[in-house]
């Protein structure tokens, strides 16, 4: 144990230097992060085209960015309940997520929006996107605006591999074109027990995308371009409570591909959707939902390897984060507003605001802060 001053002492309270519990003992050695990193976030409704529509799906909102003194958002639409696996699944549809397409929104305040139509739709049967393209993401470069975002191909089983596609357009408002690849797969390593359809029999597991690769992000980075995604895994298994879900990040030096899979992947031990924004000369990423770090801010100088810097309150799911926004001066300056959706049920889930404000008072009315 590191020497104890008196300053640590009085301000961790301890009352017997020579008899630390486990917990002071912890408290000694953590690192002196300031409150910058924590923070807690209140969710409101959209009004417009994005209010609630019974009967439609709108999810997963792509970062927003703003041109033209507008904001725009691309996400997954689609109509109709979800029926899921009982029956036909090639006339059903199994997941909300299924059936979708890529949709897009503007707004000149980020609270009334106006669906503008859709941005990409699925491709021609027997492509590799024909069934569903989902859970895009934005990235505006040197005049040139990307959208990756995920493909499913006919018939949608439960061991179906999802990949990533991209698509390009010298506008927001398109017109786009997609990729006649994938730019991203899952890996090939995993190996299923037998023939019936179902995710949780493996012979082996394999690689941690080797099922799905999922919420690609593309961030410039470094001078090359960082595709964060991700990856769930055959034989996937409930742990810490969670499922086994960890990113990876695949890296080009042209933003069409090709992308080559980190030899560090998984990045992340935890998360679910990503959510990853420059920040300091590093990236930054707000891990939610699955596995021990959940709901954990993290840090990284070079991409790759991240620290844990803050544990919050329930974090939104599939954020949308607002690339508009100054976000160097702090880490929550990203969070400042930005978009995420809420599920009003199984069958229909839609888009919401998000405001982040970092905790530094607690007190009661009409005390002073100090
Ligand atoms: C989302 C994302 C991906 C999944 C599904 C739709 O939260 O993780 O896009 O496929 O759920």
């Amino acid at each position: 144990m590191k020497n104890i001053t008196k300053e640590d002492v009085d301000r961790l309270g301890i009352s017997h230097p020579d008899k630390l519990s486990a917990a002071s003992k912890r408290a000694l050695l953590w690192p002196k992060i300031g409150n910058e990193w924590f923070g807690e976030f209140e969710v409101f409704d959209l009004k417009g085209d994005l209010a609630y529509e019974e009967g439609v799906v709108r999810r997963d909102p792509s970062a927003i960015i703003e041109e033209d003194g507008k904001y725009f958002v691309w996400y997954s639409r689609s109509v109709g309940p979800t029926q899921g696996f009982a029956n036909d699944i090639n006339k059903d549809k199994v997941f909300p997520w299924d059936r979708c397409d890529i949709w897009f929104a503007t707004s000149e305040d980020g609270w009334t929006w106006k669906e503008e139509g859709m941005a990409v739709g699925r491709g021609k049967a027997g492509n590799y996107d024909d069934r569903s393209v989902f859970t895009a993401e934005i990235l505006a470069h040197n005049g040139k605006y990307y959208l990756t975002y995920q493909t499913v191909k006919s018939p949608y089983t439960v061991r179906v591999k999802n990949q990533v596609g991209i698509a390009w357009a010298d506008s927001p408002y398109g017109p786009w074109t997609k990729s006649e690849e994938p730019i991203l797969s899952p890996a090939d390593n995993g190996i299923w027990l037998g023939e019936e359809d179902n995710r949780f029999k493996v012979v082996k597991k394999g690689d941690f995308d080797s099922h799905k690769v999922h919420d690609p992000c593309l961030l410039y980075f470094n001078k090359q371009f960082y595709l964060y995604y991700k990856g769930e895994q055959m034989g996937e298994e409930i742990t810490f409570g969670g499922r086994q879900i960890r990113h990876g990040v695949a890296i080009s030096d042209n933003p069409l591909g090709p992308y080559i899979k980190s030899p560090y992947n998984p990045i992340s031990n935890s998360g679910h959707e990503i959510c990853v924004w420059p920040y300091q000369k590093g990236i930054a990423t707000l891990i939610t939902t699955d596995g021990p770090e959940k709901n954990t801010i993290q840090w990284s100088s070079d991409g790759i390897n991240f620290e844990i810097k803050s544990v919050i309150k329930d974090a939104p799911h599939a954020i949308g984060l607002n690339r508009s926004l100054e976000v160097d001066k702090e880490p929550w300056a990203a969070f400042e507003w930005g978009l995420t959706h809420q599920y009003m049920n199984d069958d229909y889930q839609y888009i919401r605001r998000f405001h982040g404000r970092r905790v530094t008072t607690h007190v009661a009315k009409g005390e002073n802060p100090g």
